[in-house]
């Protein structure tokens, strides 16, 4: 790789930006319609699920009278407020209008999953509700029948958290639906979640959302499963489970990079591996680049992390490594690279650390990479 000058390697951040967008686009976006009556608690779902407050920034886009889209690279929210009470137009009917008008836009905008949203002391589904969830099973949208704003009661004798007796109720009925005559309803919700995302004082983090978001990516179809992993901020293992193979292609290609064991002014060989391994990552975390960018840590990062810098203070604290990085060394390193940076990852995703402090960050996990390969080197050292 050139060098403009021996301090400043030639290192930038386009194998970083590109391996994002890239895998942006790979996974593309979850749509998810959240359907209910005004006030029912919609957008408070979306925000402590999916981390974004867009009905108060309002950058929806109205679509139709009723309906509002919200979206970003990775989630799209069409929100459907029920139906207009005293409309002539039926509710199913009126439902229908807004499936169509949303079925008109492109691919990207189609939806995986409906959210159908009741307050949980209502004391059943009306006819509507019933008329509407149909519509939206009969165009094969798998429906979550979900029960906003329940109140969880702590058993003072038991300790155990339960629901109030008319909501258990409400829920015996949603399990077996009987009419007024007491026939049997077919209502084809396919789950039932119970939530709350604050206690009644408006504290707390909220119940259920964690089976919200399981059963959500159960019911998703196949292709959007992986852009719902991302979209969604409730579950960090599954963002994991998909960082941990790019972590490993990564390794496998950097140590298949130093087969021939590499001058340690040419480590820097590796940093597009490391790069494009490190923009997968943070596209699973839904990092914004951009903001990332603005401050200016992603290229100073890069030097970090696979530049020369490391690579000479790295063999300097272990006399006898030789000065070479061979295969071994070159994944290892990827390896801990990987790991330190999906960590890093889930704390700027979460608002543990402040992106304007990434560098330092960084310096804190950058000494467990250099143990895992200080002790790679050593057992090489060791066996000769
Ligand atoms: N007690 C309680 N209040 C809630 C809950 N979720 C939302 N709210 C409140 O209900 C009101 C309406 O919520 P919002 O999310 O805006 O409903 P939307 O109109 O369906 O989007 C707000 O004042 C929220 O603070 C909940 O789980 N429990
Ligand atoms: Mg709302």
């Amino acid at each position: 790789m050139a060098k403009k000058n021996a301090d400043r390697p030639d290192l930038d951040d386009k194998a970083f930006v590109q391996a994002t967008s890239e895998a942006r686009s790979r996974y593309g976006r979850f749509n998810l319609a959240i359907v209910g009556a005004s006030g029912v608690g919609k957008s408070s779902l979306v925000n402590a699920v999916f981390g974004r407050d867009w009905a108060k920034v309002g950058r929806g886009l109205p679509v139709t009278r009723g309906v509002q889209f919200y979206s970003d690279d990775s989630l799209g929210i069409w929100d459907v407020e029920g139906f207009e009470i005293g409309s002539p137009v039926p509710p199913d009917q009126q439902l229908r209008n807004h499936l169509d008008a949303i079925a008109a836009h492109s691919g990207d905008h189609q939806i995986s999953v409906v959210w159908y949203c009741v307050k949980a002391n209502d004391d059943r589904l009306t006819p509507a509700d019933i008329a509407m969830i149909r519509e939206l099973d009969a165009r094969g949208l798998p429906v979550i029948l979900v029960l906003t704003k329940v109140d969880w009661i702590k058993n003072p004798l038991t300790g155990h958290q339960g629901v109030a007796k008319d909501v258990e109720a409400f829920v015996d009925w949603l399990n077996d639906p009987v009419d007024e005559a007491g026939a049997r309803l077919r209502i084809p919700y396919r789950r039932v979640i119970l939530t709350s995302t604050r206690d009644k004082h408006g504290k707390g983090k909220g119940h259920g959302l964690g089976d919200l978001v399981t059963e959500t990516l159960a019911l998703a179809p196949e292709r959007d499963k992986d852009a719902f992993r991302i979209a969604q901020r409730l579950n960090l293992p599954w963002k994991r489970e998909m960082a941990r193979p790019i972590i490993a292609t990564a390794s496998a290609a950097a140590a298949g990079a130093a087969t021939v064991p590499l001058p340690v002014s040419d480590a820097l060989t590796l940093a597009p591996i490391q790069l494009t391994m490190m923009g997968r990552i943070a596209a699973i975390y839904d990092l914004e680049v951009k903001t990332m960018l603005s401050a200016g840590a992603l290229a100073q990062f890069g030097v970090q992390v696979a530049g020369r810098a490391l690579a000479t203070s790295f063999l300097k604290l272990i006399p006898g490594a030789g000065v070479v990085v061979n295969a071994a060394v070159a994944g290892a390193l990827t390896a801990a690279t990987g790991e330190s940076w999906m960590k890093i990852c889930e704390l700027l995703h979460t608002g543990k650390i402040d992106v304007r402090k990434l560098d330092q960050e960084w310096a804190k996990y950058a000494p467990s990479f250099m143990d895992v390969a200080r002790k790679l080197v050593e057992r090489r050292v060791g066996r000769k």
